[in-house]
């Protein structure tokens, strides 16, 4: 990790300077047609986890040392590398009260991460169950949210984003917040429930941390670090890859996860929150975030991916639904520059995603998928976690069963397929989970009430 100074202290609300922006960059991706047919998919083979490049296998004494092989290229083939070598993060609590009738404890922190390019300001939401104390602390969820921390919750205390926002007629004005957005995203996010099950949740606005638009990319924590250069676009679809100046530089997807790993230093250091105990987790884009900040920084105690897809959970060498040549076009600054080599060319990259869930061993790992979310390959996304197997067996963990993906033709109301202790895995009984716990639920790509439930039994399970 960098060196960096923490300085802690209770101050009053201070806003963040805001910019002039213009409107968001067009996609270009135009032309492009995804394969949702499992009989089109290409003959692939994995890179395999435990064998080296000599051609040994790897035991379990060896595996720290492979582990830092796979990580090194999951980093520097695909998410990039990004940090700041030296920054002073300073944590305030800005805000604090109760929400949902007093069961719940609300705690605003202003984080600032700055050096001597500047300063980034990153509003962190914190729910508490009301009993959370030093003597009995409590598991946590941190995981980012796409519309700003006022979306998640029916709360009017919750400070307004001051950052970039995409435009969004009925609640964004010029490219920021607005109070019309309060509590449009509260299905995605159900405090009640989780304070309820006796768990905390943290939040922050992945805008806060970097916007998400190659154009103003670079306002957000990027710009601390200018040396660091990533080109970011536009490409068209078929743009071949050329040697850029720096292929390794990290994304979007590095420079939050980043910024996931900050809050956690933020959140250790409350007593109230059991600091081995905070679970990562993350939506779509944002659960390709959790992931690799759950392989990056061993302190989470779980990573939660989901519906995570193409450059997440799913084996990108499938390419059903969304590619790697289509993410790379659409979303220009989320990978490393040298991501693109593998446009239309998976099975040339020396790891898959596999290789990343594989790293979260012998931690828990839990990668959910949605039905009618084919774009991000529920079946890519269930085989590469039963693939990541074969490294918690190595250390001693329960993965998986070598079962048949059964997801689709088994789903009916209200019903679900698990991939372990499953029975006839159609019953909404939850199973014995093993250290890879995975789910489909019937529906369209979303993370939701139903979703959560599950990951609280998952994570209860696992501290049994
Ligand atoms: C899509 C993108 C996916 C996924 C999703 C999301 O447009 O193609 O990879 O990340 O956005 O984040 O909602």
């Amino acid at each position: 990790m960098s060196a960096h100074r923490f300085a802690w202290g209770i101050a009053c609300l201070t806003l963040v300077s805001s910019f002039v922006v213009a409107a968001p960059t067009s996609v270009m991706a135009q032309g492009f047609k995804a394969n949702y047919d499992e009989a089109a998919v290409p003959q692939y083979t994995l890179p395999p986890l435990l064998e080296t490049v000599e051609g040994n296998t790897v035991d379990a004494a060896h595996w720290p040392a492979r582990r830092e092989v796979l990580l090194n290229l999951c980093r520097d083939q695909i998410y990039g590398a990004w940090d700041l070598p030296d920054f002073q993060l300073n944590a305030e609590i800005v805000e604090q009260g109760e929400f949902l009738d007093g069961k719940a404890k609300r705690i605003q922190w202003k984080v600032t991460i700055s050096n001597e390019h500047g300063s980034q300001a990153i509003d962190l939401l914190v729910y508490l169950p009301a009993n959370a104390s030093s003597d009995q602390p409590v598991p946590l969820f941190l995981g980012l949210n796409f519309a700003g921390n006022h979306c998640v919750a029916n709360d009017p205390a919750i400070r307004l984003p001051t950052t970039w926002m995409r435009a969004d007629k009925d609640t964004v004005i010029e490219n920021r917040a607005t109070d019309k957005g309060r509590g449009i995203q509260d299905r995605r996010w159900p405090v009640d429930e989780i304070v309820a099950g006796g768990f905390g949740l943290a939040t922050a606005y992945y805008g806060d941390i970097a916007p998400d638009d190659p154009k103003h990319y670079m306002e957000g924590l990027p710009r601390l670090n200018p040396k660091l250069k990533k080109n970011l676009g536009p490409f068209a679809l078929d743009d071949a890859y050329t040697e850029t100046e720096q292929p390794t530089t990290g994304g979007a997807i590095a420079v939050w996860s980043w910024g996931l790993s900050r809050l956690l230093d933020v959140l250790q250091k409350d007593s109230r929150i059991a600091a081995n105990k905070v679970i990562v987790v993350g939506h779509s884009r944002l659960g390709k975030t959790a992931l690799w900040a759950g392989a990056t920084d061993t302190r989470f105690a779980i990573t939660i991916s989901n519906n995570s897809g193409c450059g997440g959970a799913a084996i990108s060498r499938r390419a059903f639904g969304e590619t790697v040549q289509r993410i790379n076009s659409a979303f220009p600054h989320w990978f490393c520059d040298q991501y693109r080599k593998y446009n239309k060319a998976e099975d040339q990259c020396p790891v898959d995603q596999h290789s990343l869930l594989a790293l979260i061993a012998p931690r828990p790992l839990y990668v959910t998928s949605a039905s009618e979310d084919l774009w991000a390959d529920p079946h890519g996304e269930f085989l590469a976690s039963q693939e990541a197997g074969v490294v918690y067996q190595l250390l001693n963990q329960t993965a998986l069963p070598d079962s048949k993906f059964y997801g689709f033709e088994n789903l009916g109301d209200g019903k679900v397929m698990y991939a372990n202790g499953w029975g006839d895995g159609q019953t909404e009984s939850v199973p014995k989970f093993a250290r890879v716990g995975y789910h489909i639920r019937k529906g369209p790509h979303d993370i939701l009430s139903w979703d959560w439930q599950r990951f609280m039994q998952f994570a209860r399970q696992q501290w049994e």
